[in-house]
């Protein structure tokens, strides 16, 4: 269980209506499924939850989920078969498993008070179907008596009873699953109206025209988080506070974000768990609101530090305040290449996403490094996140079989804030060619790179690294993603014919 330092996991969520009992028998992460997913999620070391997004990549949580299910199947089948020697090992097995998955959606952190009853209805259901199916199958007497004895094979008492029960048991199962999955459809176009309703207005600082190619398409973005629903918001219940350590606590609602003068930047945003050549790394066009302004009205008292922003499913991420009112132009975004980006989300410019990009944020706490470590501050990463200076070869790719003569070598390189002064390719031991870096629009986006290798018959590698405009070269020494983000050369090999 993730509780938060600052207490916010120990806030009792009132029961204020009917409204709320159906919110939660509808909202997919007070299931059970989800619940129990979400708890392994925050249980997993980081060494295991780094080979699950290496070997997974974005199908790590269908995997998870589906693994969930079969675990479920197999305990069922389990209980049953006990059930069948002694009901009360049927029911207790029904009634654990409720209580599980109870205990599982109700520990999440952003749970409600009735995040648990799914499951514990579930378990209820469960346990009353068992012994419906049992009492057709083993007579009351048939059940043994004393400890350590398994009793006699049960025997079928009625076969045709025991069939037609199971019969409606599953024909009830389908119908239950099919109106949870008609429920969910019904809370997910809702959302999705919601999204559809926002008109994105026009900045009032825009940023300029870039070559085509330059931006990644949001379908093509990479996606990173522990979300394993992802969460639906309304926007016109959707609140944002600036709370703790401020003179004048703010609460902002989705219009009036809009309604304050919109900046719109093109920023490169990186996950630190991204590898070396990895592909966690896209470029956006974000429209929102100045953080630091809002900030500066919110009048935060001497001693703060850190900014720990935190999204309506209860993830926490935590930017040093400093970086916040540096004159960077660290925002609350309301749209990503013209879309909404729904509603909220933080944005840092040269902090990796874990540190400073809160999605469907909702909360900004004004607080101390001291007083609060963020949720994968807790799993050991880095509290403060800068990006390190990173290149990557994207033409041609790993393996590939050029023929002879001039082949494009091409990518892209970043240095968020500090902005790329040089690229260089090296081919197999020869010297550092300097490669022709496109112009970016500021230092807060990557660069895209491009050198015409006149290539020779045979096996080659290709070596990248980039300068930042501090003249600090990218270091060649390998570091692991784990805690503060990967270094290294990224290399790829290629046979020309
Ligand atoms: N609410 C929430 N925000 C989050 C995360 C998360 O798990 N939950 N993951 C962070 C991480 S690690 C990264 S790299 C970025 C990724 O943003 P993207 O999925 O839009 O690329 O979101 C950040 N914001
Ligand atoms: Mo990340």
């Amino acid at each position: 269980m993730t509780r938060h330092p600052s207490g916010a996991s120990a806030k009792v969520v009132p029961i204020r209506s009917l409204g709320a009992l159906f919110a939660a028998l509808v909202v997919p992460a007070a299931g059970p499924v989800v619940g129990v997913g979400g708890v392994i999620i925050d249980a997993t070391p980081t060494p295991v939850k780094e080979w699950a997004v290496r070997t997974f990549g974005t199908n790590d949580k269908p995997l998870l989920l589906t693994g969930i299910a079969a675990g479920l199947v197999v305990f069922a089948a389990v209980v049953g078969v006990l059930g069948l020697r002694r009901r009360v090992y049927g029911l207790a097995g029904a009634a654990l498993l409720g209580l599980a998955g109870a205990a599982a959606a109700a520990s999440r952190p952003a749970a409600g008070l009735l995040d648990g009853l799914p499951s514990l209805l579930g378990g209820a259901v469960a346990a009353g179907a068992l012994l419906v199916l049992l009492v057709r199958l083993v007579p009351p007497t048939a059940a043994p008596a004393g400890p350590g004895r398994i009793g006699r094979p049960p025997r079928l008492l009625d076969r045709r009873a025991f069939i037609g029960a199971a019969a409606v048991v599953g024909a009830g199962a389908t119908v239950a699953g099919a109106g949870a999955a008609a429920l969910h459809a019904a809370g997910r176009r809702a959302a999705d109206r919601s999204r559809e309703s926002i008109r994105l207005p026009a900045p009032a600082s825009a940023a300029p025209p870039l070559p085509a190619g330059f931006l990644t398409a949001n379908r093509d973005f990479y996606r990173v988080d522990t979300a394993l629903t992802v969460p639906r918001v309304d926007v016109g219940g959707w609140r944002l506070r600036v709370r703790g350590m401020v003179d004048r606590p703010l609460e902002l609602s989705f219009d009036d974000l809009l309604r304050r003068p919109l900046i719109e930047r093109d920023v490169t945003l990186n996950c630190v768990s991204n590898e070396v050549g990895g592909p966690y790394v896209g470029t956006a066009r974000w429209l929102g609101v100045h953080l630091a302004e809002l900030l500066r009205e919110a009048r935060v008292r001497p001693g703060a530090d850190q900014v720990v922003a935190r999204s309506v499913d209860g993830m926490t991420i935590g930017t040093p305040l400093s970086v916040v009112l540096d004159g960077r132009d660290a925002m609350l975004c309301v749209g990503m290449n013209g879309e909404p980006a729904f509603p909220v989300r933080m944005l840092t410019p040269g902090l990796y996403g874990y540190a400073g990009a809160c999605k469907w944020v909702t909360e900004l706490e004004l607080t101390t490094f001291p007083a609060c470590d963020a949720y994968w501050v807790q799993r050991g990463w880095a509290a403060h996140g800068p990006v390190k200076t990173a290149s990557r070869i994207d033409r041609p790719l790993p393996f590939a079989r050029p023929a002879a003569g001039p082949v494009p070598v091409a990518g892209v390189a970043w240095a968020q804030g500090r902005g790329i002064a040089a690229v260089e390719v090296q081919v197999d031991d020869g010297p550092w060619q300097a490669a022709t870096v496109l112009p970016a629009p500021t230092n807060d986006t990557w660069v895209q790179w491009r050198l015409d290798w006149a290539a020779t018959p045979g096996n080659h590698l290709l070596r990248v690294r980039a300068t930042d405009k501090t003249g600090a070269v990218q270091t060649p020494d390998r570091a692991t993603p784990f805690p503060d983000g990967a270094t290294g050369w990224h290399s790829v090999s290629v046979t020309v014919v």
